[in-house]
């Protein structure tokens, strides 16, 4: 059933709407705490704000900026009060309020805390980061393939093999946090214009079937594991979780992201090949799709076809809110 402010916002329920972007809109509350306050929410239903996709997280802050400097210059008020309350209605907001001069706002029953008890909340909050792995995070292991990881592979990744270790090792502290693992594999027919010799840019590697598109041999492929394959169909599959037709430019899902949804999964940690395209572009994907993503740097290697391309790859993830790890 669509919220209380998805029906405002589609003016089923009509408001005073000061306020409208592609991803966000501002009406005023209809029980002020001060004249002019005003919700700012964003279009998608999110049930809580810290729940939204990375974009409209920030684009309901940009907004929430615009939208106070207007309440600034309407009411003359000294000051914007910015609560996130959240408890009201199960719709990602922002609650504006302007205050005047000299007024405050009450905050619940505020009492005074002991130096101790101070110390122990500050420490348990330093201390409640993420784990790095558990049952809500998938490792994405890209394309530890024979083609790529093998010196002796068609489209060979300098260093590759070097990060099978590494990647073993994740495997296991994953799997025992009860996290999933997902293998990916290029996965190309012997005839695609992903291929130089078809019109693309790559020598041929990885065609479905064939010993180059095996996993290397010392990768530890894990029970209960999810597997994808990309570029079945002749497509470029970069992102493990879509591909794109080079011709035509049509871009399809691969099913990675509602499978990850069935699992409750919300977050990806990527290892393996090649920084600069299939990492990067799952990366890229995850972040879109509103995951939390994370990218292991020293268990991937980049082919690197202008000298610092794998670099450049891992500072644009950074750059999109990919943690590195
Ligand atoms: C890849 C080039 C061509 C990769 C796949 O796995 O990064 N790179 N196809
Ligand atoms: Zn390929």
């Amino acid at each position: 059933m669509a919220t209380i402010f998805t029906r405002i916002i589609r003016g089923e329920i009509p408001s005073h709407r000061v306020y409208e972007d592609e991803s966000t809109c501002a009406f005023l509350d209809i029980n002020p705490a001060r004249p002019g306050h005003t919700l700012v929410v964003t279009r998608r239903e999110a049930p809580r704000l810290f729940d939204l996709p990375p974009a409209d997280y920030a684009a309901l802050w940009q907004a929430v900026r615009r939208v106070a400097r207007r309440l600034e210059r309407a009411t003359g008020c000294e000051r914007v009060v910015v609560v996130v309350y959240g408890a009201d209605v199960p719709h990602a907001h922002v609650h504006l309020i302007p205050l005047e001069a000299g007024g405050h706002l009450a905050f619940p029953e505020p009492s005074p805390a002991s130096p101790d008890e101070l110390a122990e909340m500050a420490q348990r909050i330093r201390r409640a980061d993420r784990p790095a792995y558990d049952p809500a995070t998938a490792l994405v292991v890209v394309d530890v393939q024979h083609d790529f990881a093998d010196p002796s592979g068609s489209l060979y990744v300098r260093g590759a093999e070097e990060i099978v270790p590494a990647i073993n090792a994740e495997i296991a502290r994953a799997r025992e946090a009860g996290a999933t693992i997902v293998y990916t594999q290029d996965w190309h027919p012997p005839s695609t214009p992903h291929f130089a010799r078809d019109g693309g840019v790559w020598p041929v590697h990885c065609v479905g079937g064939t010993p180059g598109a095996e996993f290397h041999p010392d990768l530890e492929v894990a029970e209960g594991a999810l597997f994808t394959r990309k570029g079945t169909g002749g497509e470029d599959g970069y992102s493990a979780f879509s591909v794109r037709d080079p011709v035509a430019g049509e871009v399809k899902a691969t099913g990675l992201a509602e499978g990850l949804r069935e699992r409750d999964i919300d977050r990806v940690v990527i290892a393996g090949l090649a920084t600069d395209y299939c990492v990067k572009e799952t990366g890229l994907d995850a972040m879109r799709l509103g995951f939390e993503a994370a990218v292991l740097t020293g268990a991937v290697r980049a082919v690197d076809r202008q000298e610092g391309d794998g670099e450049r790859a891992l500072g644009m993830l950074a750059e999109h809110g990919v943690e590195m790890r």
